[in-house]
């Protein structure tokens, strides 16, 4: 091992990479079109794991502290920094034992000449940086050995931070009982439990307390989530009957559920969902194909209308954003402490071709509030508690 890694340290004499990738567009040698590479990063290599942590470009510099962990004890460090010189990039580095003793000489570095940048890579003679996501990026770098060049490729991912901004936190308590799913708010959940308001206007011109009025309490169990919503409308509409067809312009419960409350887009990924359940029972959302499909197994709902009012009672199943529409998911296990993106939504039409109203749960910035269905961004926040 510790002879594999010397002969990588003076990689320095290093086979000409092939030309074939420069027919990609290439950017200008600055350090802004490479800053993509800090983060914090965290992989495996070397039959060990590793981390390369990359400052933001300062100073005409970027930085980087690397560490090599092989069976829990530290291998060694690298101090490494890329820097702006003579309109070219260069990278270097040094290595350190795990007792901070240098392996170069004093006045020595490993370097490592900018041959070019793309879009998603930067190529240094002997190491390149490949974009894969913005949390995921592979380095290969290359060993010389003798005369023969091996290609050592890590595999590096980093944790984004979510950048949603909170807009609403609601404690959810759970439920000793589950409530049963039968469109009656006698469960004992319910009645210790508070209403919350659902009074966004999101779409159409102010209403009156006739035309709509809203509320709704949650609760949780291992198993799912649990709604209860009280909704007034003058009129039911169902315009639509195949439920795939304009499906938010019939009167319809929107549910917005974003699992791990990461915010973010979602409009045709299931980073999270926008369930409509119509007066049917039908449960619709975008697939990943970009049409609407029938969910009707995250959600199993029973609506009773008394007058205008009707109770819908609703239990949803989450699932993560690795949910696939081609393949068996399983739903998540909920805990305490859990963080979930969550909106609530009424879609109300009276008497029109399209929806004449859509009133959410969570006050929505700017004047496009009708945002949901694309950006998790403006969901509230769920965080479960006993
Ligand atoms: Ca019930
Ligand atoms: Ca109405
Ligand atoms: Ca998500
Ligand atoms: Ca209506």
């Amino acid at each position: 091992m510790k002879a594999f890694l010397i002969i990588a340290i003076i990689a320095t004499q290093i086979q000409a990479f092939s030309c074939k990738a420069q027919a990609f567009r290439t950017l200008e040698p600055k350090l802004e079109n490479i800053a993509w590479i800090s983060g914090s990063w965290h992989g495996k290599a070397f039959g060990g794991v590793t981390e390369e942590i990359w400052s933001e470009p300062s100073g005409g510099s970027m930085m980087a502290t690397f560490k090599l962990i092989t069976e829990g004890e530290i291998t060694f460090y690298e101090i490494e920094v890329i820097r702006e010189i003579e309109n070219t990039l260069v990278l270097q580095l040094k290595h350190f034992g795990p007792d901070l003793k240098g392996w170069e000489t004093k006045d020595e570095t490993v370097d490592f000449p900018l041959k070019y940048i793309t879009e998603n890579k930067v190529v240094f003679e002997g190491m390149t940086f490949e974009k894969v996501s913005k949390s995921e990026m592979n380095v290969y770098f290359d060993i010389k050995e003798e005369e023969k060049v091996e290609t050592v490729k890590f595999n590096y991912t980093k944790k984004i931070e979510s950048t949603k901004p909170i807009n609403q936190l609601i404690s959810v308590k759970k439920a000793s009982i589950k409530p049963k799913i039968d469109g009656k708010a006698d469960d004992e959940i319910w009645a210790n439990t508070t209403w919350l308001p659902l009074d966004q206007l999101w779409l159409g011109n102010p209403y009156t307390k006739e035309d709509f009025s809203g509320r709704y309490k949650l609760s949780w169990a291992e198993d799912a989530l649990y709604l209860l919503a009280e909704i007034k409308d003058d009129k039911l509409i169902d315009n639509n009957s195949d439920p795939l067809m304009a499906w938010w312009d019939d009167d319809c419960l929107e549910i917005f559920i974003d699992e791990d409350n990461s915010g973010g887009k979602h409009q045709y990924t299931h980073n999270a969902f926008a369930y409509h359940i119509a007066l049917d029972g039908n449960v619709v959302d975008m697939s990943t194909e970009k049409t609407g499909k029938l969910y009707n197994s995250h959600i199993a709902s029973k609506r009773i209308t008394t007058g205008n009012t009707s109770i819908w009672e609703v239990k949803i199943s989450l699932f993560d954003d690795t949910y696939g529409d081609d393949k068996e998911n399983t739903p998540l296990k909920l805990q305490v402490d859990k963080n979930i993106g969550f909106a609530l939504a009424y879609c109300d039409n009276d008497n029109s071709k399209e929806r004449e109203n859509f009133i959410g749960s969570i006050y929505v910035e700017g004047e496009d509030k009708n945002k949901g269905w694309i950006d998790a961004n403006i969901f509230g926040t769920l965080k479960l508690i006993n």
